[in-house]
Formats: C-alpha cells, sequence, structure tokens
C-alpha cells in the first residue's frame, strides 16, 4: 500500500500544496477507508454497550497508531513539509459525553476491538453535544459545541425504524463510525439520530431553545450531568429514543443470526451503562410481546440478557422518574413498568426495593437490579459500598448478581498517543511487549535505582510540561512556568469532587506567601472542569478559582512563587496535554463519593504522583504503589458514612475552632475578593460552606494542607521523586482497559 500515493490522490495535488485542512480530510478518509476493509469479530453471541454518552475524542491519530500507519504516515508529512501535529488540530472534538462515564464508554470500545470480541457500541448523535464553557467576568457561559462537519467519522447508513412516543412518531437514521482495534479488527459506533433535527431552533449565542418541540430538539444537545433540572422530559425521549432503536437493531441481528428470539440470551448480551438506558428492559420486554412470546417468557428472556453497570453513589444522581413524565412520554412502557413492579411486590414487603414508590416515582436502578442478571460498581471500595450500604437490601436479595469490575483506561490513547516520549522512553527500556500486554510495564520497576533511566524520566517530564506551555500559550493565551511544579485537578466540577477545598489551599498558601514563607520552588495549581449550567454553587466555585487566578497573577509579592491556571472549556483534547506533564494529580474527593475515577490511573500511566483520598480507585492505586509513591490523607469512607447516618458533622464547629480555616474561608467574602469577583457568588458560596459544607471540606482541610505540603517537599529530591514516578508507571499495567474487558467478559458476557 503506498500511502504517499493514497494522500496525493485523495487532494489531487502534491502535499508540500496541500493545506492542513485538505491533509486533514485526506487522512480522515482514508482511514475510514482502511478501517471498513477490516473485519468486525463474528461469532453467535454479540455485545451491546448501550450508553447516552461515548466520549471519543480526537479520532486521527488514535486510528492511525491502532491501524499500525502513525510513524509512516507522520514520515511523508514531514517529508513534505507538514507537521502531524498540526493536522491534527484541525480535527474538531466529538463532545457526545459528560465525564468519565462517557469517557469509560469510548475506551472499552477500542479494548473491545482490540482484543477482538464481537460487539458495539450504541448510542445517540447528538449534533452539539455538551456545551462549550468559556469565561466572561470570571464566571463558567455556555454555548453550542458544533462539531460534525461535511467531512466526519460518522458514516451514513440505511438502517431507519419509526418510533413511537405518546402523539407522535419520529423516523430514525442510524449512523456509524468505525472503532479501530490495536493491530486488529474494529468495532462499530452506532449512534441514532432523527432527521428532522432543526439546529436553527437555538436561541442566540447560548444553549435555550425550545423544550417542548421534539422532532427538532431530539438530538440536539447531550442533557448536562445530574444536576440541571430543566429539561428532564427531554432527556426521557431521548434515552426512549436510543433504547428503541437499539432493542430494534439487537432483535434484528439477533434473528439474521439465526436466533428464534426464544433463544435471545445466546445472541445476545446488553450492557447497560448507568440507567440512563434502563428503558431497554421493558422495551424489549414489549418488543417480544409483539413478536407473539408471552409476558412470563418475555421477561425471563430479558432478564438473561440485560447486564447493569452502577457508577454512582450519590443518592441524588440516581434517576428517579415522575410516572406522569413517563406515561406522557413513552405510555406504552408503563403497563410493563407496572407489571415488572407488581412481581416484585408481590414478593418483597421491603418497600425500598419497589420499582414505584409512594411518590409515583420510578426508580430506574430498581428496574436493572430486579430484570436484570448482573450488577457491578466500578472500583473495589465503590462495589462493596453498594453491597453494604447502598443496595445491602438487593444485595441480599440477589448476592450472586454483584460482582465488581475496576475500571480501566486504553493505552493506546493514554499512553502511545499523548505521550510518545514517554513511550519510547518505555520501550528504550523493556521493550515493545508492554504495548500489546500492559502488566509488561512491571519490568521497569528494575530501574528504580537506575541513574540514567531516572533522569531520562525526568528530562520527558521536562519535554511535556514545555509542550504544555507552548500550547496553552498558543491556545488560550496562559503562561506557564515549566520549573514551577504542576499540581493538577482535571474533572467535572461536583462538590464531592472538592475542587473548592483545593481553593481553599491556594488561599492560605497564599497568606503563607504573604507572610514570607516561601516555597522553594514555585508551585503552578491548575484546574479544568465544566458545570452543569444550572448547578448554582459549582459555577460559583469556578467563578471563585477564576478569582483567584486574577487576584494573584496582579500580586507581585505572590505570583513568583504560586499560579492558579483555570483552563478553558477542558475536554479530551486537553485532558491528552495536560496529564503527561503533570508533577502532582489531585483525587480529593469526599470517601465513598467518587465510584472509581479514571484520571487517576491516566496521571499514573504518566508519571505523576496521587495526592489523594482513600477513595474510588486511589484504594486500589494505593494498595499497588505502596504508600511511599501516594499521598493519602483524608477521613475513611467509614468514617464519613458514619457522619452521614448520625447526621453529626457541623461545619461551623471547625471553622470557629480552627484560625487556618477561617481565615481562608473568610478570605471568600473578603474586600480584596469582592473587588474582583461577584458579591452575589461569592457570599453564597462562602454560606454554603459555613452552613452546610454537605461534603465535608473543613474536617479535612488541615490533613490535606499537611500532606500537600509533604508532596512539595519531597519534590525537591529530585532522584527520590523520580522513582516514584517509575513506581507509578511499572504498577499502571493493572489499569489497561483491555484487563477490564477481558473479566467482563469472563464473567458477564461470556462470548
Ligand atoms: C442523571 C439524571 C438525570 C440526568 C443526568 C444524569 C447523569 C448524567 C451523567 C448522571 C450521571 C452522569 C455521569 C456520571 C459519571 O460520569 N460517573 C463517573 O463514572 C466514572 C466511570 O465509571 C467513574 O470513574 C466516576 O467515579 C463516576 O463519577
Amino acid at each position: 500500500m503506498d500511502l504517499e500515493l493514497i494522500l496525493k490522490e485523495k487532494c489531487g495535488k502534491e502535499i508540500k500544496e496541500c493545506t492542513n485542512g485538505e491533509l486533514y480530510c485526506a487522512l480522515l478518509e482514508a482511514s475510514k477507508e482502511l478501517a471498513r476493509d477490516k473485519e468486525s469479530a463474528a461469532g453467535r453471541k454479540k455485545l451491546y454497550y448501550i450508553s447516552a454518552e461515548f466520549l471519543i475524542g480526537k479520532l486521527l491519530s488514535n486510528n492511525l497508531i491502532n491501524l499500525g500507519i502513525y510513524d509512516e504516515v507522520k514520515e511523508i508529512l514531514e517529508k513534505n513539509g507538514k507537521k502531524l501535529g498540526e493536522i491534527e488540530e484541525m480535527e474538531p472534538e466529538p463532545s457526545l459525553g459528560n465525564g468519565g462515564l462517557g469517557r469509560l464508554a469510548a475506551c472499552f470500545l477500542d479494548s473491545i476491538a482490540t482484543l477482538g470480541l464481537n460487539g458495539d457500541g450504541i448510542g445517540l448523535n447528538y449534533h452539539y453535544g455538551l456545551f462549550k464553557q468559556v469565561f466572561e467576568n470570571n464566571l463558567q457561559c455556555e454555548t453550542p459545541n458544533p462539531w460534525m462537519e461535511k467531512e466526519s467519522w460518522l458514516t451514513k447508513t440505511e438502517k431507519t425504524y419509526e418510533i413511537l412516543f405518546g402523539g407522535f412518531r419520529l423516523k430514525s437514521r442510524m449512523y456509524d463510525i468505525d472503532v479501530t482495534g490495536y493491530h486488529n479488527r474494529t468495532t462499530k459506533l452506532h449512534l441514532f439520530d432523527v432527521e428532522t433535527v432543526d439546529e436553527s431552533i437555538v436561541e442566540g449565542s447560548g444553549i435555550d431553545f425550545d423544550k417542548e418541540d421534539i422532532a427538532k430538539n431530539l438530538t440536539l444537545f447531550l442533557y448536562p450531568d445530574d444536576s440541571d433540572e430543566k429539561g428532564r422530559l427531554l432527556r426521557i425521549y431521548q434515552q426512549y429514543f436510543m433504547v428503541s432503536n437499539g432493542a430494534r437493531l439487537i432483535l434484528d441481528e439477533a434473528e439474521e443470526r439465526g436466533s428464534s428470539l426464544h433463544d435471545l440470551f445466546e445472541y445476545a448480551v446488553i450492557q447497560i451503562n448507568d440507567t440512563h438506558p434502563t428503558m431497554v428492559i421493558p422495551e424489549l420486554i414489549r418488543l417480544l410481546m409483539e413478536r407473539g412470546i408471552l409476558i412470563d417468557e418475555a421477561i425471563r428472556i430479558v432478564s438473561k440478557t440485560c447486564a447493569y453497570t452502577n457508577h454512582t453513589i450519590l443518592a441524588e444522581a440516581l434517576e428517579k422518574w415522575p410516572m406522569h413524565f413517563l406515561e406522557k412520554a413513552v405510555p406504552q412502557l408503563m403497563p410493563i413498568i407496572r407489571e415488572l413492579n407488581s412481581r416484585v411486590v408481590e414478593k418483597y414487603d421491603d418497600k425500598s426495593v419497589h420499582i414505584i414508590d409512594e411518590e409515583n416515582l420510578v426508580h430506574m436502578a430498581h428496574i436493572d437490579i430486579h430484570y436484570g442478571y448482573s450488577v457491578n460498581g466500578v472500583a473495589y471500595l465503590h462495589t462493596e459500598i453498594l453491597k453494604n450500604s447502598e443496595l445491602n437490601h438487593f444485595y441480599k436479595i440477589y448476592p450472586e448478581k454483584f460482582n465488581n469490575k475496576t475500571n480501566g483506561i486504553t493505552f493506546r490513547r493514554w499512553l502511545l498517543h499523548c505521550n510518545r516520549e514517554l513511550s519510547s522512553l518505555i520501550e528504550d527500556l523493556i521493550g515493545s511487549g508492554f504495548k500489546k500486554d500492559a502488566m509488561e510495564l512491571e519490568k521497569l520497576g528494575a530501574f528504580a535505582d537506575d541513574d540514567d533511566a531516572l533522569n531520562r524520566l525526568l528530562g520527558v517530564k521536562e519535554t511535556c510540561k514545555l509542550k504544555l506551555k507552548k500550547y496553552l500559550k498558543e491556545t488560550q493565551g496562559i503562561e506557564l512556568n515549566e520549573n514551577s511544579i504542576f499540581d493538577i485537578q482535571i474533572k467535572r466540577l461536583h462538590e464531592y469532587k472538592r475542587q473548592q477545598m483545593n481553593a481553599l489551599y491556594v488561599i492560605h498558601k497564599y497568606f503563607e506567601i504573604k507572610e514570607g514563607k516561601k516555597p522553594s520552588t514555585p508551585i503552578t495549581v491548575i484546574f479544568g472542569a465544566k458545570a452543569a449550567p444550572a448547578y448554582v454553587i459549582a459555577k460559583d466555585i469556578i467563578h471563585l478559582i477564576l478569582c483567584l487566578q486574577q487576584m494573584i497573577e496582579n500580586d507581585p509579592e505572590v505570583s513568583p512563587y504560586l499560579k492558579v491556571v483555570m483552563v478553558e472549556n477542558y475536554n479530551v483534547t486537553l485532558a491528552e496535554k495536560l496529564i503527561p506533564a503533570a508533577d502532582i494529580h489531585e483525587q480529593i474527593s469526599l470517601a465513598s463519593k467518587e465510584a472509581s475515577g479514571t484520571s487517576n490511573m491516566k496521571f499514573m500511566l504518566n508519571g505523576a504522583v496521587a495526592l489523594g483520598t482513600m477513595d474510588g480507585a486511589n484504594v486500589e492505586i494505593a494498595e499497588l504503589v505502596g504508600r511511599e509513591n501516594i499521598y493519602i490523607f483524608g477521613e475513611s469512607s467509614d468514617a464519613v458514612i458514619r457522619h452521614y447516618k448520625e447526621e453529626d458533622y457541623v461545619s461551623k464547629d471547625y471553622y470557629e475552632k480552627d484560625a487556618d480555616i477561617k481565615r481562608a474561608v473568610d478570605f471568600i467574602v473578603s474586600d480584596k475578593l469582592m473587588e474582583i469577583g461577584k458579591k452575589e457568588n461569592l457570599e453564597r458560596l462562602y454560606n454554603e460552606l459555613l452552613k452546610k459544607d454537605w461534603f465535608m471540606t473543613f474536617p479535612d482541610f488541615k490533613p490535606y494542607i499537611e500532606e500537600k505540603e509533604k508532596a512539595l517537599k519531597e519534590y525537591e529530591d529530585r532522584r527520590a521523586w523520580a522513582k516514584k514516578m517509575l513506581v507509578n508507571i511499572s504498577k499502571a499495567g493493572f489499569f489497561s482497559s483491555d484487563r477490564t474487558i477481558a473479566q467482563y467478559n469472563d464473567d458477564v458476557w461470556k462470548l
């Protein structure tokens, strides 16, 4: 295959004469063709991973790597005076996810393809995806994020269905994206859409639109996060549209493979990614009944086909839909949901396991647990909490259904693609086996006392920091000091993730510097986070961070030692630049609240050291790397769960007893900050902390400062620090999503 010739032909001229945009289109088309020629895996039984989110990120480089032509393409381009890095910039990032859950689904598709498993993804084709974040006057504003261009990874298919809602029908169409596996097969991501969607109904420069015109708005936006109250009904329409299309595709394909539908579970397994696709259960039962199967058998068949993954223990994020919403949007499902509930009520007195509660709310997770055959959490601690507290009543009924599948990440994107410098250093040291078998990273352990290897590792980090500096300067006008410690917290903005605690640390440090306690190495605290548009306090926290950024920037006494940076519109592309450059990463959620976390795994793989609580997958990371290679602080999950139960936490007590806490919190409403920021927002945040502090930042604040200071001090011994970096990388193999997917297959899917 002569790639150079192919590219020339696609562009219709010499590569030298092409613009980056033209080359991007040519490469896109060429990789689409190559991916199309690769076969998907076959087999009788097929997995369908249904998810409202697939945060796939840009695809060009990843596809070139997985297709095995990255180096060749890079060389051809360089020979002609072109840079692949610049061509990559031409690609818009599809923003089909909010955060962790969506990114996980994308990593899983990569691993399913790489392991050659017979499985596809099913989701929705949001035209604007998640909103784009812009900062104005130190506040977050939301604007649409159009990502679909004429040339894109999407392929329009001939598959269409009529989807019935209460009172009207919509015609759907399926679009496909080929997901390439590493030197192996491809899988398909099926994204359903309606042809009547009308982007022009979005008003002005924001993200407001007529929420009631379902034909025009159905796939316009991804419903952002768990805290937005508006548009809940629209979210139900979206969910039903996704699962009704998905269910029909699954039945069609199963029949094509020879299923009589009485044996559907031998032909299909459906992994339900959180409760967003839960309506697939009643919908499948309905469709089987339409095809002549009686309800008892239909329920039995579906229960042997569906498996559910839980991603959260935050009560407020568990989906409970009012019956009248469902009645309006999907009346045809109601008799089935009522029947499913009656069967539960008949068997169990315990109201906490019923599907429909006394307030006529339908608990989606309860449908999954009663009528699926597997329930899994996403990290060891998370699954234990599900079994022993949150879902304990269910665990007692169905102990055999519960299992853990600790999350993972694809090393193709999060090492080979995003950090080529590190990847080639590793290859130099231990050979290329780690690219196929991540556990081979353990071999790096042999270099823990090798000065040359450790120095090279520090060199790679320096290079990545310089690259980030250049990128942020060019794209956001941000100046970084590459000789400072990069301390990074990037994730959705949520009070339980406690960005506010990190902000309080910044204030604390600011006071210390003012008092003359200057850090030996300057510190750069970097944040990246979007807040759900209706999540008021989350937006106030962003406001506080942006005000601190501005205030410190303009203070010549402090700015040489401390810098705060909040990057705008944090997304997968930015994560790929930030993670390789991190020295310290913040994983400081209130213990018991973060189901797993996955950026923690990405940072570790890129040689950053965690500062975190014993929460989510941090627990497993700590066990693997040992306490000398991670910074752990804070209350245990048991203690936290006890506080909630006994309702014994009073934030004001801490505020009154501890002068450092008081000083930091009071500063939020100081004249100095009020000059820069908005009174209303800062006061609201101040009051929230003082009167509630629901996620208990104050009790952990002093231990957090102490542990952070310890990390900053130990950073000074560069050799010892490099050893910590090396140990973190060498132990990251367990967190490959190839391992996670192999476990799902062995225990749940059995393809
Ligand atoms: C709920 C109700 C109504 C509307 C929206 C939602 C909603 C939307 C998105 C609820 C939750 C989400 C996203 C959850 C999520 O991303 N969870 C993260 O999943 C990761 C992968 O398992 C974990 O690593 C994280 O710990 C978890 O927070």
